[in-house]
C-alpha cells in the first residue's frame, strides 16, 4: 500500500514536473478592439463568444472590449497584434492589404452576390487557404464575421447611375483596389483610417463613404449624410484577429476554446447583422435621408465597368488566389 502510494506521489511529480504551473486554462485578459461602437452586431457576437469561454474554461478566458477605434485603428492594432502587445481585433480584412496583398481577393467589386456565396467561401477551404497567408505575417485569424455589404452614403446628390459618382469625394479604406474601384467609377476617392470618417463628413471634408446599412446606422454617419445609394458593390469580411506570439504562448485547451467560440460568436453576430441590416436601412430613412436604388441596367452597366479592376489587380492579389476564389464560385453557384 505504501509502495503504492510513493508510485503514485512519484507519478503526479512527473506529469506536474512536465507542464510546470500550466493548468489548462490560465487567467488571461483578452484585449479585442475595433473600429465600430457597442452596438454594433459585433456587441454580441462577443457576448456569445464570451459566454462560450466562461463555460469552457469556467470563467479563465476574459474579453474585454474597446470600441469606436479606442485603442487605435484597424491597421494600427494589427500592428500591435503582430509585436504581440495586443491579443485580438475585429477588422476589416481591406487596410490589411498592404501587410498581405493576396486579401485584396475580398475587395473585388461584385465579387459575391449573397451572404450564402460569402459564407460558403469564408467557411471553406479559401479562407483557410487566406488563413495560412495571415498566420505567415504572425496574426491567427480565429473566424471570419460579417461586416456586410457595402452601400454609397453622400451629402451632395442622389446617386442613380454611374455618372452621378462623377467627382463625388468619397472615402474609401485604405486600400488601392477600393480607390481604383472609385476612381474608375469617376468619383474622387480618398483613402482615410474609419475612425476619422465622421467629422470628415460632418466637416464637408469628404462628401461621401460607403459601408454596410448596419455601420451606417451605428457609426451615426446618417446624422452627416442626405443620400444613400444600394449600391452593394463589394462584400469585405470581419476578420477576428489574434496575435500569433500571444496565441502560441497559450495552452492547446486555451487555443482550441478561443476557436470555437469564436466560431460561436460568428454564427450569432451573423445572425443578428442579418437581422439588422433592414431595421438599419429603416432608421437610416426615418432620419431623413433619401434613399436610391439601381435599375437592374445601372447595376449590370456598373458592374461591367468595374471588372477592369479584376485585370489591373490580379498579379498584385496573386493570380491563384483569383482564379481560387473564382472557381470556388463557379462550383458553389452550379456553373
Ligand atoms: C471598423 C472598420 C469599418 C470598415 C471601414 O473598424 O473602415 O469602412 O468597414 O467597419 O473595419
Amino acid at each position: 500500500m505504501r509502495k503504492l502510494l510513493l508510485t503514485t506521489t512519484a507519478i503526479a511529480f512527473a506529469v506536474g514536473a512536465a507542464a510546470p504551473a500550466m493548468a489548462e486554462f490560465n487567467s488571461r485578459n483578452i484585449r479585442v478592439s475595433n473600429g465600430i461602437n457597442q452596438d454594433h452586431p459585433v456587441g454580441n457576437g462577443i457576448k456569445a463568444m464570451q459566454a462560450c469561454l466562461d463555460e469552457k474554461s469556467g470563467g479563465k478566458l476574459k474579453l474585454t472590449a474597446f470600441w469606436g477605434g479606442a485603442l487605435g485603428g484597424d491597421l494600427q492594432a494589427t500592428q500591435a497584434l503582430r509585436s504581440g502587445v495586443q491579443e485580438a481585433v475585429v477588422t476589416s480584412s481591406s487596410p490589411l492589404v498592404g501587410l498581405i496583398p493576396s486579401l485584396g481577393v475580398f475587395d473585388l467589386p461584385f465579387l459575391f452576390s449573397n451572404a450564402k456565396e460569402a459564407d460558403a467561401v469564408m467557411d471553406g477551404a479559401f479562407g483557410d487557404m487566406m488563413n495560412k497567408k495571415l498566420e505567415e505575417q504572425g496574426l491567427v485569424n480565429l473566424a471570419y464575421w460579417e461586416n456586410g455589404f457595402r452601400n454609397l452614403s453622400n451629402s451632395k446628390r442622389a446617386v442613380n447611375k454611374w455618372e452621378d459618382f462623377s467627382g463625388l469625394k468619397v472615402r474609401v479604406m485604405q486600400n488601392n483596389i477600393f480607390l481604383d474601384t472609385f476612381q474608375n467609377l469617376g468619383a474622387n476617392a480618398t483613402p482615410m483610417a474609419f475612425g476619422e470618417v465622421f467629422s470628415a463628413l460632418e466637416t464637408n471634408a469628404i462628401d461621401a463613404q460607403e459601408n454596410p446599412y448596419v455601420t451606417i446606422d451605428t457609426s451615426k454617419f446618417y446624422e452627416v449624410q442626405k443620400y444613400i445609394t444600394e449600391t452593394n458593390h463589394a462584400y469585405t469580411p470581419f476578420l477576428f484577429l489574434f496575435s500569433k506570439p500571444i496565441f502560441d504562448s497559450y495552452t492547446p485547451e486555451e487555443q482550441t476554446a478561443l476557436r470555437e467560440c469564436a466560431v460561436v460568436g460568428r454564427d450569432e453576430e451573423r445572425k443578428v447583422i442579418r437581422e439588422l441590416n433592414q431595421k438599419s436601412l429603416e432608421k437610416i430613412k426615418a432620419a431623413g435621408l433619401e434613399v436610391n436604388t439601381l435599375s437592374a441596367d445601372e447595376q449590370a452597366r456598373i458592374r461591367e465597368k468595374s471588372m477592369i479592376v479584376y485585370e489591373k489587380h490580379k498579379a498584385e492579389i496573386g493570380a491563384d488566389v483569383v482564379d481560387a476564389v473564382l472557381a470556388d464560385l463557379k462550383k458553389i453557384r452550379g456553373q
